[in-house]
């Protein structure tokens, strides 16, 4: 499908919107921290339930860079209040956490560096960060109640946690980036191979054909898309682990003529999201 620009007015802060916390959690000992966006309901409807989308950033990053820090400076925040308020998308809690670990500078210069930290998050994702949120926030605790997404390394974070945490989560929004298993940028030279690891790895971890929905997305002037789109072509064709969503299947391809850039991955969820956790006005059509 052709990427949609998300409207103009869900940038502008909202009055009655959601909260951006800090939340703390451990892991191999370290004291990790994570941003978590709170949607109204969760103040207001104390018996509720409500999905959870953890959401990785780029290479170099950190948990701060989708939500703009704490005081949300950047526009994702708002974006989120009106999807919900206008019932595109359920109220969802969306988590923020970061793949770096605390000796692991180099992982900001060397792409390896990063995926070796990229590769191994769904360990931390679902051992302790899903663990930890169940506790903490009134969520859905189940798979169907959870989506994982991420851009650029943190696509490769998604990519991974399909493979080998897919029991987690039935919903993954990689966005501009592939899967690194075999090589880095193996989307584009080891096509089939990293598409055969990807299968084997949710066989193994005792998936079936069915459990997992998958909304991919980057620009054609994006560096990801000469990696991501021929993998995407290739699970296309992969039935009956993959298919086209254009034809009943569940990877949906979203393509945009965006950049490498957080900015477009805000018109990628905004599409993504509510196919996976819908508000009761959304019925698969486009947002305009
Ligand atoms: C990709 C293209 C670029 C990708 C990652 C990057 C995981 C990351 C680039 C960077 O961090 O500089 O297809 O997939």
């Amino acid at each position: 499908m052709k990427s949609q620009k998300t409207p103009q007015r869900y940038s502008f802060p909202m009055e009655n919107g959601g909260r951006i916390t800090e939340f703390f959690y451990e892991y191999e000992g370290e004291r990790k921290r994570a941003l978590v966006y709170l949607p109204r309901a969760v103040d207001l409807e104390p018996d509720e339930r409500f999905p959870v989308f953890t959401l990785c950033h780029g290479g170099g990053g950190s948990e701060n860079d989708f939500l703009g820090g704490i005081e949300g400076k950047t526009t994702l925040k708002s974006v989120f209040d009106h999807l919900i308020a206008e019932e595109i998308l359920a109220p969802t809690i969306v988590v923020t956490p970061t793949y770096a670990r605390r000796n692991s500078e180099d992982a900001r210069f060397q792409l390896d560096a990063a995926q070796s930290l990229t590769e191994r998050f769904w360990k931390e994702w679902k051992n302790a960060l899903i663990p930890a949120v169940d506790a903490a926030f009134p969520t859905i605790a189940d798979r169907d109640g959870r989506a994982f997404g991420g851009f650029s390394m943190g696509a490769e974070a998604t990519w991974s946690a399909l493979a080998w945490g897919g029991d987690a989560a039935r919903y993954y929004l990689p966005m501009s980036g592939d899967f690194w298993v075999v090589s880095i940028k193996g989307g584009a030279d080891h096509t089939s191979e990293t598409c055969d690891r990807l299968i084997a790895a949710m066989e193994q971890n005792g998936l079936k054909p069915g459990d997992c929905e998958v909304f991919a997305a980057t620009g054609t002037n994006d560096i990801a898309y000469s990696a991501m789109r021929p993998m995407v072509e290739e699970l296309f064709t992969r039935a009956p682990w993959f298919g086209d969503a254009e034809k009943g299947g569940n990877l949906c391809w979203c393509v945009s003529d965006g950049a490498h850039s957080y900015e477009w991955c805000v018109d990628y969820m905004a599409q993504g999201l509510p196919r996976f956790f819908p508000g009761k006005g959304f019925h698969g059509e486009a947002i305009v």
